[in-house]
């Protein structure tokens, strides 16, 4: 188990670089983290979107691209899809989201004749490194699916699980985030989460602890839990937290990355391959971790 973004990166290295197809590459913290990816072992590229764009960054971060298979397509719907074609046909083990909109690359995935949609939901995570937290915890899904419904929420859950699975979390402590502790009938977030939690203790959901609803201080403060007199599994010791839309997710992320140290790895799961789906004003960083996430869940899903 991964208790930091060192483990988790050096865990991505110990094995062969797998091959990654980036859409609309022509950005410089793209490229900086996809050249740091690269002389670390963890990937080798394949660039699709504006070649002339994508040489002079390249020139700007002291890349050397003559090794590197580039595809020339200035439109970013146009790159996104050939960057998911790519994939679809074998020539890389898995994609990345470069310098176009998260709806743009996700509409390229989703079309059925690639054949990379499974018969499940794909849904967004953010794996984060908090500096105060002794764990990695996932926050989902802040970046796909808009208002999901509950069983859309399983969904996201599974797919949350088993990433969390892929960084050796064998029983991954799960909740539902909303408002307050108790059910409020008029607050969907607080039902769905008690449904949640029974259909996880029914054997429903699989591979993980669910309790909830709870609110995010409980969900991750064992002080907060105790002085409010919680008894959960879970309370303080959550792995996953569960949004109850895109919007708080959003936020949240946002305002820890702004507000706190935090480091953190996105993708988009659920479909044959793992997806790097970063903001496009994430740093370098973030895009590296992202990749060795990637890379590993890749692994995991080929085992
Ligand atoms: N998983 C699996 N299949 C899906 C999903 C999903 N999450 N979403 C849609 N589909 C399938 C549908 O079943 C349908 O067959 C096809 O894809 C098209 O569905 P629509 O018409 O609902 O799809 P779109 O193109 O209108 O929307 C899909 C998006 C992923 C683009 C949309 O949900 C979206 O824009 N999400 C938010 C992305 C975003 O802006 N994030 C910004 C925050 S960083």
């Amino acid at each position: 188990m991964f208790k930091t973004f060192e483990e988790m990166v050096e865990q991505a290295k110990s094995t062969a670089p797998k091959v990654l197809s980036v859409a609309a590459a022509e950005d410089p913290e793209v490229l900086k983290a996809v050249k740091k990816a690269e002389e670390d072992g963890l990937i080798t590229p394949i660039l699709v979107g504006d070649k002339e764009k994508i040489e002079v960054f390249a020139k700007e971060v002291y890349y050397d691209l003559s090794n590197i298979k580039i595809y020339d397509e200035p439109d970013v719907t146009k790159a996104s899809h050939k960057a998911v074609q790519i994939v679809a046909e074998g020539e890389a083990d898995f994609l990345m989201k470069g310098l176009v909109g998260t709806a743009t690359i996700l509409r390229a995935l989703l079309t059925k004749e690639y054949g990379l949609r499974q018969d499940r939901l794909l849904s967004h995570i953010a794996l984060m490194d908090l500096e105060d937290l002794d764990r990695l915890i996932i926050m989902t899904d802040g970046g796909m699916n808009m208002y999901p419904d509950l069983n859309q929420k399983k969904q996201i859950i599974e797919n949350a699980v088993e990433v969390m699975h892929s960084i050796g979390v064998e029983m991954p402590k799960v909740v539902p985030l909303a408002a307050l502790e108790l059910v409020n009938p008029d607050m969907e977030p607080t039902i769905h989460a008690a449904i949640l939690s029974k259909m996880a203790d029914r054997g429903q959901i699989k591979g993980c602890i669910i309790d909830g609803p709870l609110a995010f201080d409980n969900a991750i403060s064992e002080e907060a839990a105790k002085h409010k007199g919680i008894k959960s599994p879970v309370a303080g010791k959550a792995d996953v937290l569960l949004v109850p839309n895109i919007e708080t997710g959003n936020v949240m992320y946002k305002a820890l990355s702004y507000f706190s140290k935090m480091r953190a790895a996105m993708l988009v799961v659920g479909a044959k391959v793992p997806v790097v789906v970063t903001s496009r004003a994430d740093n370098y960083m973030t895009k590296y971790y992202s990749m060795a996430l990637g890379k590993l869940m890749m692994e995991y899903k080929n085992q």
